[in-house]
């Protein structure tokens, strides 16, 4: 579903917009199934090797990996190291795929950023596990990880609740109208070692933030500029989301680009918003014929995982015990 006029001027004014209705709840129920059926995979073969006898399995896609965790904490992280893989966005099923390119997820962000649309594999699955500290986000803009030769353009994230996100559930917190003013200073050694900026440095009061609660179905839209973190989980049921990243054609990106493992990062990689990890098109009317399919983003994300040395962006943060 394309945006209305009034929900782009939002999102370009206030640098986020909530869209309630753009997936229809059952639209989510294969990636909710793909995921529940990975966890189950990998469940079995922890209790095949002996490391637990309670499989829980009756508990719904909502609770079941708060029992593992709850049973042994060194099972549940391993259950989510599966899933995430070690830089969050590891999981690549089908559904995966299909939620990207999903019509209505790109019809909406069509609205955004035009026709032209590259996808990021920078994109993450996130179980946050009631009490479990790790889900908890601390305040960042995205392009706090982003090489600084994408500042001045948009790349958006679109974060999908798999349940209702809740400020109870710890639904993220975002600093409205702060957007246009460039990439703050973050630190490293945040919360569960993600960046951090310190709430002194932050572009605006972090009273003003508004608390995003979003129901299944819908989407939180950001900027790459606009703060945000995410609180923790007080209830009984994990808070499941993806987030994804697209941005135009026109942005820098590696589409087409296939870097070789062994091999020192060529400019071609390091030309793309977030060097490590793959683009691809989802969407062109331009060159129809570039859109990747499933195998294609199954062989590109591989291809760049298998990266010996990384192209991290290099933005210098300082660790936050450094002081200032
Ligand atoms: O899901 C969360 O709690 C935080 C998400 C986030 O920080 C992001 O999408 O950049």
């Amino acid at each position: 579903m394309a945006m209305s006029r009034a929900q782009v001027e939002f999102f370009f004014n206030e640098g986020y917009v909530i869209v309630p209705d753009v997936f229809a709840p059952a639209d989510l129920e294969p990636l909710r199934q793909e995921i529940a059926a990975r966890i189950d995979r990998k469940v079995r073969s922890l209790a095949d090797e002996g490391k637990l006898t309670n499989l829980h399995a009756e508990e719904p896609f909502e609770r079941r990996l708060t029992r593992i965790y709850r049973d042994n904490p060194a099972n549940g992280e391993a259950v989510m190291r599966d899933l995430e893989g070690s830089g969050g966005g590891g999981h690549t099923g089908v559904e995966m795929f299909n939620m990207i390119a999903h019509p209505k997820m790109l019809s909406a962000v069509e609205s955004l950023v035009g026709p032209e649309i590259v996808a990021s594999s920078v994109y993450r699955i996130r179980p946050k596990i009631p009490g479990i500290g790790r889900g908890i986000v601390p305040w960042h803009q995205d392009s706090g990880y982003f090489a600084p030769l994408c500042d001045q353009h948009l790349v958006l994230t679109c974060w999908v609740p798999l349940v209702d996100a809740t400020v109870e559930n710890g639904c993220m917190q975002i600093l409205p109208r702060t957007h246009r003013q460039g990439v703050v200073r973050h630190h490293t050694g945040g919360n569960a070692h993600f960046l951090v900026i310190k709430d002194n440095d932050l572009p605006d009061s972090p009273q003003k933030a508004i608390t995003a609660e979003c129901p299944r179905g819908g989407v939180v839209f950001m900027t790459n500029m606009t703060p945000h973190c995410s609180t923790p989980n007080n209830t009984d049921v994990i808070r499941w989301s993806v987030d994804l990243r697209y941005q135009s054609a026109d942005v820098p990106n590696n589409v087409g680009v296939w870097p070789e493992p062994q091999v020192e990062a060529t400019p071609e990689v390091q030309m793309a918003c977030y060097p490590p990890e793959a683009d691809f098109i989802v969407q062109s009317r331009r060159s129809p014929e570039r859109v990747a399919n499933y195998d294609t983003y199954v062989a590109r994300r591989m291809r760049f995982d298998a990266v010996e040395n990384k192209p991290w962006p290099r933005r210098g943060w300082q660790p936050a015990t450094a002081g200032a």
